[in-house]
């Protein structure tokens, strides 16, 4: 887009205008019946339309039609060649009828048909109903005030600068953005809540995040804060943040209502307790039940929410102590508590136990919890799965997360169920994704990490839809590729997550990453150290014992899971190392021993890392050059990580285990 300071991504319609772009505007025409077109979120999508139809060389009649039978969010998108007789249109003319319960279903209907049209579809064939598989879809900014942003890789904040908030035409194609896949909340601030972000409940930030509301609320769009659960102490001078206290208590009463005076549309709070040195309950001998249970009844009048997460654990822990499990921890601090949680109290929870690794089982506390709002949290800012550098999209994980079955009900009993509310019957429920972007010009530092954000929404929205579907959806709205690249690229998306996994750490075991930062190989980086993050490698084996004559982690799962993960012989490979301590000598499905099984998939990731910059050679002059370029500097940038991954993996288990590659390659 010219001189734009940032790209349109998938609503580009300048880039996708065809033959027909200077064509006269009157060719759309908008009607109403029973929405008000003065309407806030109404007035958007027809702002939406007119925008993506310029270039029509039709007469097209798009009508919005409230119909209370559509399920909340949803809409039915179809097309009437020559209009339909009741209403009246003449015969050269493609009639559209969006069909909705409610105004954030006409603006995803609008989006539906902008996207179809996008796409190259014949909108007079339209025909779509759809309706949101989960109530929640939220993105979690880390954004920090100073301009920051935590696992940031895509620049810096467009919502912050210098401790203030910044507010311009950016701030609204982020809101368009987000509402055309279907978000419909965000959490502006860092969960970890310092310094000035503590005052975003105060009046020294009222305005302006009223400012951001606006604009959100404009795109059916909710906006959150991550609070500081020590502000009684921070903001308030109190000495404690005792959640059973009376005077907290009070105080909390006050700072609310003085939000929702001047915030009246905000819809919660996340928070962050006890958990990697943030304050919480625990200091008091409270539970985290006390603390969010509350905040939830201070917030319930106003019809806000409180999204607790559940990433609790001992972050000073003793790697000598093999007993104590990171991954336990989640399951044993919160189980306990399930059914004490109140209405308005939704529990957030990684989708695995430890950190947004690579590859993890699904956290058993997601279905464990049979009586408690859950949400489900990934991360789709790429900390540990390669930095917005290294290609991996992350949508088939989502999808394997989402399908997996937890054994919680008899029917219903999938995480899609369990997350979305179906397994019992709650509406507090949903998605939320760490997000991915930045103030770069691409907004999210690799071009191709945008799928990963278009991928998200579309899920979160839709669960159903394939993770190949998704791909090809957001090749084809984003570049202009003749249908074999297009495959081509569909292709590179798709096998991406497991190259990047080959590669660095394999089999579940996780971790291996450089400490702090979280991109490019260090085995032992976190082994000695007090996060809880360890491969336990010796001269014999690695991995970690967590059957029931280890940790006893397997035993959070419902007895099917258990079982199949406590033993090796059923463990699913892909997780071996996660559930168990395995000899090098170990016989894998393969046939191939561990130790060569790992020598082989780094050589293999390696020379696929490769192969990915290959592939990418046959997009110059296909793709704008600026993509072009900064995609290609990047996977020179991923060829390098992967040649380090590979020769560190290989040279460190060859040192350890004194084992020899059957195929004599390089080790060092
Ligand atoms: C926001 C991991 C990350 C932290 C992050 C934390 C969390 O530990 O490394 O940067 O903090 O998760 O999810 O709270």
């Amino acid at each position: 887009m010219g001189d734009n300071k940032w790209s349109q991504l998938w609503l580009d319609y300048e880039a996708k205008k065809g033959a027909a772009k200077n064509a006269e505007e009157d060719k759309l025409k908008i009607d109403f019946e029973g929405f008000d077109p003065e309407n806030r979120v109404i007035k958007s999508a027809v702002k939406e339309l007119n925008k993506a139809f310029t270039d029509t060389d039709k007469k097209i009649v798009i009508s919005f039609v409230r119909n209370d039978e559509i399920k909340k969010e949803g809409y039915s998108a179809c097309g009437v060649i020559g209009g339909s007789d009741n209403r009246k249109v003449d015969a050269d003319t493609t009639e559209l009828v969006v069909s909705s319960s409610d105004e954030n279903g006409a603006l995803y209907g609008a989006f539906h048909i902008i996207r179809s049209k996008l796409m190259g579809e014949d909108l007079s064939c339209l025909c779509a109903t759809k309706a949101p598989s989960n109530p929640l879809r939220m993105m979690n900014h880390w954004d920090n005030m100073d301009g920051s942003i935590e696992r940031g890789y895509s620049g810096r904040s467009f919502f912050y600068e210098n401790d203030d908030i910044v507010i311009n035409e950016r701030t609204v194609d982020y809101a368009r953005l987000m509402a055309s896949i279907g978000i419909n909340g965000v959490v502006i601030n860092n969960v970890n809540v310092k310094w000035a972000a503590s005052d975003l409940i105060t009046t020294r930030f009222f305005d302006k995040v009223k400012e951001l509301s606006d604009i959100f609320g404009d795109y059916g769009i909710k906006l959150y804060l991550s609070l500081n659960f020590a502000s009684p102490i921070e903001i308030g001078g109190l000495s404690i943040c005792d959640p059973l206290d009376k005077e907290v208590i009070e105080w909390w009463k006050n700072k609310i209502k003085e939000v929702y005076e001047h915030l009246p549309e905000l819809g919660g709070f996340l928070v962050k307790a006890d958990s990697e040195g943030r304050p919480g309950p625990f200091t008091y001998g409270r539970t985290q039940a006390d603390g969010a249970n509350m905040l939830g009844d201070i917030i319930a009048p106003y019809g806000g929410i409180i999204i607790w997460r559940c990433f609790v654990y001992n972050c000073t822990q003793d790697w000598r102590d093999t007993k104590t499990d990171r991954a336990r921890a989640g399951y044993d601090y919160f189980k306990g508590l399930d059914g004490e949680y109140h209405d308005n109290v939704i529990l957030q929870i990684k989708n695995g136990p430890m950190d947004f690794q690579i590859r993890e089982p699904i956290s058993p506390l997601i279905g464990g919890l049979t009586r408690t709002n859950q949400m489900l949290e990934v991360q789709i800012a790429q900390e540990y799965t390669g930095h917005q550098i290294d290609l991996c999209y992350l949508i088939p994980m989502f999808k394997e997360i989402l399908e997996f079955k937890t054994y919680c009900a008899e029917e219903n009993d999938t995480v899609a169920d369990v997350v979305s509310g179906r397994t019992m019957g709650n509406s507090l429920a949903g998605m939320a994704a760490v997000i991915n972007t930045g103030n770069d010009y691409n907004w999210t530092g690799n071009d191709l990490a945008a799928a990963n954000l278009y991928g998200f929404g579309r899920l979160a929205y839709d669960t159903d839809l394939d993770s190949e579907e998704i791909a090809r959806e957001w090749v084809k709205l984003t570049f202009n590729l003749e249908k074999e690249l297009e495959d081509k690229l569909v292709d590179m998306l798709l096998n991406s997550r497991e190259i990047y996994e080959k590669y660095t750490s394999p089999l579940g075991i996780g971790w291996m990453v450089t400490p702090g930062d979280h991109y490019g190989p260090s085995v032992d980086g976190y082994e000695y150290s007090r996060w809880g993050t360890y491969h336990r490698a010796d001269h014999l084996g690695l991995g970690v014992d967590r059957t029931d004559k280890g940790t006893g982690y397997a035993q959070q799962y419902y007895p099917e899971n258990a079982q199949m993960y406590n033993d090796p012989k059923t463990c699913p490979e892909n997780l071996l190392l996660f559930f168990h301590h395995i000899p090098y000598t170990w016989k894998l499905k393969s046939g191939q021993s561990l130790i060569q099984y790992i020598y082989d998939v780094h050589f293999e990731g390696y020379s696929k890392a490769q192969e990915l910059l290959e592939s990418w050679k046959s997009f110059e002059g296909k793709v704008p050059e600026r993509t072009y370029n900064c995609v290609m500097h990047r996977f020179e940038m991923q060829v390098n990580n992967a040649h380090e991954w590979c020769d560190q993996v290989n040279s460190y288990f060859y040192r350890k285990s004194g084992i020899p590659d059957e195929k004599n390659r390089p080790i060092y």
